[in-house]
Order: structure tokens, then C-alpha cells, then sequence
């Protein structure tokens, strides 16, 4: 078999919104028709993925009677059973609905704060029905375009208190969820709330329970905001926080376009599944979606893409650590110092010692650390010269 061909233990998963995401934007209508999410089911087994993650408007529309929702949810769970497909993932559409133009968590209007709980706490016992142990949370719109508003400080605190109210539901209910806050700097609002990895971060000291959080982070939304994403990634895994992650790519300053995993920026691509590969043991999910300009070939040829530019850096990964070239050049980079282990264990002696002594300079000014080589082994190593 092509070793590049995904299979289910490679873990791959996307969003029901993802592959059936219709082409639509803000100056056109769709161009392709919806997909029903029993046929994204089987598409998406027959092409090697995991698992197929939801928002609750994904599968039951908004609005639902309970039948309803109930036959939904069985004709869904029978073709996971047929297809082999799990969903690790879940999360609620607080975003299309007019009724959050304004927030949803951190609306102005308690009511809409309030209908936001309840929708997520019904999202949630969607999600685990079907099997979900992870619970994203992008606040798509939970923004600003005017501080004449006056919440910059309450929204924060709402935002606080509907997730501390969260965390005691999902405990309450003997759930085994993890909760993943998804950061992004801007778009649909001019500007978000908790908009970058670093800042969500800081956000999760603050919960009730800040154990039960962590981040999803998107490669497009570090992007968008000028970031780089394996640095955002290396942050949450140092906080041991990377509960999920949203693969894709993007061009800096753009919109937020959502393309195929690879499709832009190979180098960033690479070094994402560098740190993913020996750092990160969960579902590797794309958040992302076909051109508009393609019809459902495209879109299944967008999605084989993504896993199987996944699966090529993978391998990279690897070659990249088994490399003697590289590891010589990663040695050398690497300078001990013979007067020192690292790191230095403060005592007032030490510390003194250090104060008094005499650095020789000059030499460590001059010392070229051969980074010019190394990039250019790695750009070697991804051109496939060696
Ligand atoms: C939406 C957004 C994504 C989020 C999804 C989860 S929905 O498509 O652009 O980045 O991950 O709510
Ligand atoms: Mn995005
Ligand atoms: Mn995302």
C-alpha cells in the first residue's frame, strides 16, 4: 500500500462543516449543495479518517422537535456503526443565529448569555451521546466592534462565569470532557475576545476548573494574526494545554480562507507536525475546506490532500531526526558551557559566583551558530534532495 495513504490509526479527523462547507461568502452564494452528514460519514471511512467532529446546528437543525432530533441522531450513530467512524470532538454553533449578533457568552443582553448556556449544555449532551470527549469553544462571535460598549472588562468576566457554569455542568452530569478553547483575532467580529493562543492562556488561570481546560489552537487564526503557529503550539504544550488542534493554512493578512492543510505555507506545515508527531497524542483534526470554485470531487480531493500532505511531513519528521547531517548541525548548535551545568541552581553563593565572574565575550560574539545550514538542510530534506 502507499504508505502515504491514510488509515484510522493515523487519527485523522474533520468537521461535518468542513467537508460540507457549501462555498459560500460574503460576496457569493453557495456553489456547491449541502451534504448529507450519513454520505460525509461513509465518504469520509472510505478515504481512511478516524472520526467526523459536529457542531449540534451540523447534524440537528436549531429548532428540532425532540423526535426529531432523536431520529436524526439515531440514523447518524447507525452509518458511524457502519463506517467505522468516531466522534471525538463536538461543540455548539453559537454564531449563525441572528440572536448573537452581538456575543453569545459575553452579549450585553443576560437572556442571550442565559440561551447560550442552555444551547451548549444540550450541544454538550449531544456531543457525548455520540461520543465526544473533547468540547471546543470558538467564540465566533464573542467580539466587539465598538468599545463604546463599555464590556471590554465584563465580557471577559461573563465569559469566565458561562464556562465556570460549563465545566459545573459537565462535572455534574458525570461527564468525561475536556473543554478546548479556540482562539482567533478577528472575523466575523472586528475584533475577538481572547484572541490569540498567549492570551487564552492567561485566560484559563483564571477558571473554577482550570484542569478541565486547554486550547485548540488553529494554524489559519495565529496567522491571521500575524503569529506563527508552531511558537503558539510550543506555548500550549509547555502549558500542557494542547487538548486538540485545527490544521489548515492560511495567508498572512488574508481573510480567514481555511485551505487545505499544506497548501501555503509547507515550512510552518512542517515543523507544526514536527512538534505534533513527538509532542501531541490526540486527533489531528482539519478545520478547513474546499476552494469554492470546486464541486464534491474537489472536495473529496481537498480532503485526501490534507491527510496525505499530513502523513508526507510525518515521514519528513522522522527523516528529519534520523538525519546525521541535521542532528550534527542541531549538536553544534547547542553549546554547553564547561564552567556550568544548566540549569543553575540559585544559592546566595552561586549567585555571587556568577555576579564575579569573568565571561570571555569576545569568542561567543564572533560564534556563528549555523542556522543558515540548517534551514537549508531542513528546505533539502522537504524538496526531497535528501
Ligand atoms: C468555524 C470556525 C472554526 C471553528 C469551528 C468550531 S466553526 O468554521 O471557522 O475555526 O473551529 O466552532
Ligand atoms: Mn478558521
Ligand atoms: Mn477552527
Amino acid at each position: 500500500m502507499d504508505p502515504y495513504t491514510p488509515t484510522p490509526a493515523d487519527r485523522f479527523t474533520f468537521g461535518l462543516w468542513t467537508v460540507g462547507n457549501v462555498g459560500r461568502d460574503p460576496f457569493g452564494e453557495p456553489t456547491r449543495p449541502p451534504l448529507d452528514p450519513t454520505h460525509t460519514v461513509a465518504k469520509l471511512a472510505e478515504l481512511g479518517a478516524y472520526g467526523v467532529n459536529l457542531h449540534d446546528a451540523d447534524l440537528v437543525p436549531d429548532g428540532s422537535s425532540a423526535s426529531e432530533r432523536d431520529r436524526i441522531v439515531a440514523r447518524f450513530k447507525r452509518a458511524l456503526d457502519d463506517h467505522g467512524l468516531v466522534v471525538p470532538m463536538a461543540t455548539t454553533n453559537l454564531f449563525t443565529d441572528p440572536v448573537f449578533k452581538d456575543g453569545a457568552f459575553t452579549s450585553a443582553d443576560a437572556r442571550v448569555r442565559h440561551y447560550a448556556i442552555a444551547k451548549t449544555m444540550r450541544a454538550m449532551d449531544l456531543g457525548v451521546e455520540l461520543g465526544a470527549r473533547t468540547y471546543v469553544f470558538w467564540g465566533g462571535r464573542e467580539g466587539a466592534e465598538v468599545d463604546g460598549g463599555d464590556k471590554l472588562l465584563d465580557a471577559l468576566a461573563w465569559y469566565r462565569d458561562a464556562l465556570d457554569y460549563l465545566s459545573d455542568y459537565a462535572r455534574g452530569q458525570g461527564y468525561d470532557l475536556r473543554f478546548a478553547l479556540e482562539p482567533k483575532p478577528n472575523e466575523p467580529r472586528g475584533h475577538a475576545f481572547l484572541p490569540t493562543v498567549g492570551s487564552a492562556l492567561g485566560f484559563i488561570a483564571t477558571l473554577q476548573h482550570p484542569e478541565m481546560v486547554g486550547l485548540n489552537p488553529e494554524l489559519a487564526h495565529e496567522t491571521m494574526a500575524g503569529l506563527s503557529f508552531p511558537h503558539a503550539i510550543a506555548a500550549a504544550i509547555d502549558a500542557g494545554k494542547l487538548f486538540h488542534v485545527d490544521l489548515n493554512d492560511q495567508i498572512m493578512g488574508r481573510f480567514d480562507q481555511d485551505l487545505r492543510f499544506g497548501a501555503e505555507n509547507l515550512k510552518t506545515a512542517f515543523f507544526t507536525v514536527l512538534l505534533l508527531e513527538e509532542h501531541y497524542d490526540g486527533p489531528r483534526h482539519f478545520d478547513a475546506h474546499a476552494l469554492r470554485t470546486e464541486d464534491e470531487d474537489g472536495v473529496w480531493a481537498f480532503a485526501a490532500g490534507c491527510m496525505r500532505t499530513y502523513k508526507m511531513l510525518a515521514e519528513k519528521a522522522r527523516r528529519f531526526r534520523a538525519d546525521p547531517e541535521i542532528a550534527e548541525a542541531l549538536a553544534a548548535y547547542r553549546a554547553d558551557d564547561p564552567d556550568g551545568a544548566w540549569p543553575p541552581r540559585y544559592t546566595a553563593e552561586h549567585a555571587a559566583a556568577l555576579k564575579a565572574r569573568a565571561f570571555e565575550l569576545e569568542p561567543l560574539r564572533r560564534r556563528g551558530p549555523g542556522l543558515e545550514r540548517l534551514d537549508q538542510l531542513t528546505v533539502e530534506l522537504l524538496l526531497g534532495v535528501r
